[in-house]
């Protein structure tokens, strides 16, 4: 049931599971003061997957196709400009121990993109400025959002889902997210991991943000694409922190982090945000190879 729908009449109870929160509206018994308002309506959100309602039509199972053709609709309409899909049973025999931070197992991870306009990064030289700063807050956001819609929709068709925030931060030394955006999203075949350690896509460099659902949806999932910065080393040069030497595996966390929390001091920043490697990882880079440029 989606907020928008209405219910004329009588109270409407829409049926849940008895672990869940219920949805439902009421008709209000009260006399309406000064021609106010005659019903009020109730809205619940369950954590977890949920409702049949008696005003839903019983739907028939999607294909994966299909399924899969209406979250992508679903995410671009909501600003999902990338969207893929990695297979994480297969990831998790590369990676033990995966879903620890989760605390659940799934078979697929849906990662989604949305690009940053380079004209927030502008100003971007050798530090984060405010602007950058909104930039990244409301992608988070929007980021946030997309994944609910999509995570919805797939409980809504069944599958236990679980969307992972866009930003949100567990732990320290280092600091780490519930999973790795980037490392699904180049198991997903988005991009591949650049010199800097961002996911690299073919449309848009770095400068794009992501988010992951986790799913039990069995989608087919993508394929790697190869490591593709070519003769590119732009991030390498502009680094205030020397923190990017060269191969993705050398990027040197500890100098970077101490640089994004000198960067916390700056007036309107105030977070562990810098851009400039994000600045310098254009698609269009000179060196750069031409996979899967579009
Ligand atoms: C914590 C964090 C940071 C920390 C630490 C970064 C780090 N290198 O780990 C700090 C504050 C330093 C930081 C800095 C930045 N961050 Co940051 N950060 C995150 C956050 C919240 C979690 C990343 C994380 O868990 N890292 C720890 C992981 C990598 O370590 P791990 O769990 O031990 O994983 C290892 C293995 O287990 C394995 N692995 C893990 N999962 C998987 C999955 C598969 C399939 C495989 C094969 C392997 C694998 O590989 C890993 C490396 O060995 C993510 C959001 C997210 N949830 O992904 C954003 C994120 C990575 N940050 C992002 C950005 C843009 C930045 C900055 C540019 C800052 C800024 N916004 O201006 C810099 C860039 C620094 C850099 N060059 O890497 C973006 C990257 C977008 C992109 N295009 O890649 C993300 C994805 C946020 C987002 N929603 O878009 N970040
Ligand atoms: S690696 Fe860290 S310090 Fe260097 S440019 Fe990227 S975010 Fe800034
Ligand atoms: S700026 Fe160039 S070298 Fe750095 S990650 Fe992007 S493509 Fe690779």
């Amino acid at each position: 049931m989606s907020a928008t729908e209405s219910f004329a009449g009588d109270a409407c109870v829409a049926r849940t599971n008895p672990a869940r929160e219920f949805v439902f509206a009421l008709p209000c018994l009260a006399r309406p003061l000064n021609g106010g308002p005659r019903s009020a309506i109730l809205l619940g959100c369950a954590d977890t997957p949920v409702i049949q309602s008696e005003h839903m039509p019983n739907k028939r199972p999607q294909s994966m196709k299909a399924l899969r053709k209406r979250l992508e609709e679903l995410a671009h309409s909501a600003g999902v400009r990338v969207f893929g899909v990695a297979d994480l049973e297969a990831a998790e025999k590369e990676v033990p121990g995966l879903f620890e931070r989760v605390g659940a197992r799934f078979k697929r991870a849906v990662v989604m993109g949305m690009p940053l306009s380079p004209a927030y990064l502008e100003g971007a030289v050798d530090a984060p400025t405010p602007l950058y700063f909104h930039a990244y807050r409301q992608l988070n956001y929007r980021l946030d959002d997309a994944a609910y819609v999509v995570c919805e929709a797939l409980i809504d068709e069944g599958h236990r889902s679980m969307a992972v925030a866009a930003s949100q931060i567990i732990g320290s030394d280092p600091p780490k997210g519930h999973v790795s955006h980037r490392h699904l999203g180049a198991a997903a075949g988005l991009g591949w991991i650049g010199r800097s350690g961002l996911l690299v896509t073919p449309r848009y460099g770095a400068q794009l943000r992501l988010v992951t659902v986790l799913t039990d949806a069995p989608f087919e999932a993508g394929t790697p694409l190869p490591f593709s910065c070519g003769k590119c080393a732009a991030c390498v040069k502009v680094c205030p922190a020397k923190a990017i030497r060269g191969k993705p595996e050398e990027f040197d966390l500890a100098a970077c982090y101490a640089k994004l929390t000198e960067f916390t001091r700056i007036q309107y920043v105030g977070q562990h945000i810098c851009g400039v490697c994000v600045k310098a990882c254009s698609p269009d880079n000179p060196g750069r190879a031409a996979v899967g440029r579009e």
